[in-house]
């Protein structure tokens, strides 16, 4: 793979050396190629940047510079441009995997507010272009994006890393998760020990445990990496908000409704609720919703009672039933549990098959011997 770099820091790549691996550059198997962009001006002062056109604050990078280096590098068909910007594409792993594709990669860094638009119009007539931003924050120039996309492309290229079942495992590779947490010796540290699951031998528990870890971390940390995969469209489960509150009630009488007919109850606490209760209770449970084409359409709740984990209102739109988005919903409040949590519980319509049948696929156990409402019964799993 060859990589250009178009900048007018030349000096801010050079910790490019220090990450990549020497021994691909040394036996040619990465060509690395950093210009100063000054190099293609003509001016005493080698000016590369000027005022906008219809005014507003900052300077904006010259078109004739870019131009001139595009031609004097013979970037061409084949290659691929990459513009590094805030109002990019965001650059994630799977950027990353499909610019490790590529033969060679110019890498175009921008200053001050930008470059000329014709720059990148320009460039897509000769080559692909991607215009690509690290994230939702403002950095002075591109230079550090250059060099972050840089070190994520190449540990991708194959022979460039020692462990590929380690390529496998990390954060925000195929799994889509986090990574669990990892200890090393000694087993105990500052009073602090390493859990006993990693030093059972057990490998199949260790691999639920860190599976389990993951989950629960990736729902903490990145909920909208959690898609439920019965939802074709991708819309992740996140924590729902006051806001939520009307759809929520209208969702929970849909299906309580349901409910209460199978039960031939019509008692449930459910279908009574007002707004204000729906509300008041948003700030008394962990409550997380799903919606699919901007509809409420599914929802669940926890609370921690002592160290049980109270699991309630597992509601999914009836129309959008039989779709394993109940499983789904289940799975997430499940994986949200706090740290002091050491079983789940919850209730649901002694005759309600459907229920039943999910929770004991899930692992729940009746409890005849724990109390429930009259028409209900409770269930338990150990976490
Ligand atoms: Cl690619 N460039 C600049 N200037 N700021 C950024 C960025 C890129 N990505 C996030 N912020």
């Amino acid at each position: 793979m060859r990589l250009d770099y178009l900048t007018i820091f030349p000096d801010y790549l050079a910790p490019l050396r220090l990450s990549l691996p020497g021994k691909a550059i040394d036996s040619g198997l990465l060509e690395l190629h950093v210009h100063d962009l000054r190099a293609w001006t003509h001016d005493r002062h080698h000016t590369t940047d000027d005022t906008p056109y219809g005014g507003g604050a900052g300077m904006v990078m010259k078109p004739e510079p870019f131009g001139e280096a595009f031609e004097a590098l013979g970037v061409g068909a084949g290659d691929t441009v990459v513009f590094t910007t805030p109002s990019g594409q965001p650059f994630d792993q799977r950027v990353a995997e499909d610019l490790a594709t590529r033969e060679r990669l110019v890498f175009a860094c921008g200053r001050y507010e930008g470059i000329d638009q014709r720059v990148i119009d320009h460039a897509r007539t000769i080559a692909e272009v991607r215009e690509i931003s690290l994230g939702d924050y403002v950095l002075n120039g591109g230079e550090v994006a250059a060099l972050a996309i840089t070190e994520a492309v190449v540990r991708l290229l194959p022979g460039f890393m020692g462990n590929a079942a380690s390529l496998v495992e990390e954060s925000h590779a195929e799994g889509g998760l986090l990574e669990y947490p990892v200890y090393t010796k000694p087993r105990t540290w500052q009073d602090r020990e390493v859990p006993d699951v990693l030093l059972s031998g057990d490998h199949g528990r260790i691999a639920r445990w860190r599976h389990e870890q993951a989950v629960r971390r990736t729902a903490e940390r990145r909920p909208d990496l959690l898609h439920p995969s019965a939802l074709d469209d991708g819309t992740p489960i996140v924590r729902a908000v006051r806001g939520d509150a009307e759809e929520l009630l209208t969702l929970q009488r849909a299906c309580w409704v349901q409910e209460a007919i199978a039960n031939e109850m019509l008692d449930i606490p459910a279908l009574h609720e007002t707004l204000d209760e729906v509300r008041a209770d948003l700030d008394r449970w962990e409550t997380y919703v799903v919606r699919r084409a901007g509809r409420l359409v599914g929802s669940v709740r926890g609370r921690l009672d002592g160290d049980v984990w109270e699991i309630g209102r597992l509601a999914v739109a009836p129309d959008l039933q039989g779709q394993g988005l109940g499983r789904v919903l289940l799975g997430h409040v499940e994986a949200v549990a706090p740290s002091g949590a050491a079983s789940y519980r919850l209730v649901t319509g002694a005759r309600n098959e459907r229920n039943l049948g999910l929770y004991k696929k899930a692992g729940y156990r009746l409890r005849r011997d724990l109390a429930a409402p009259s028409g209900a019964v409770t269930l338990t799993k150990r976490l």
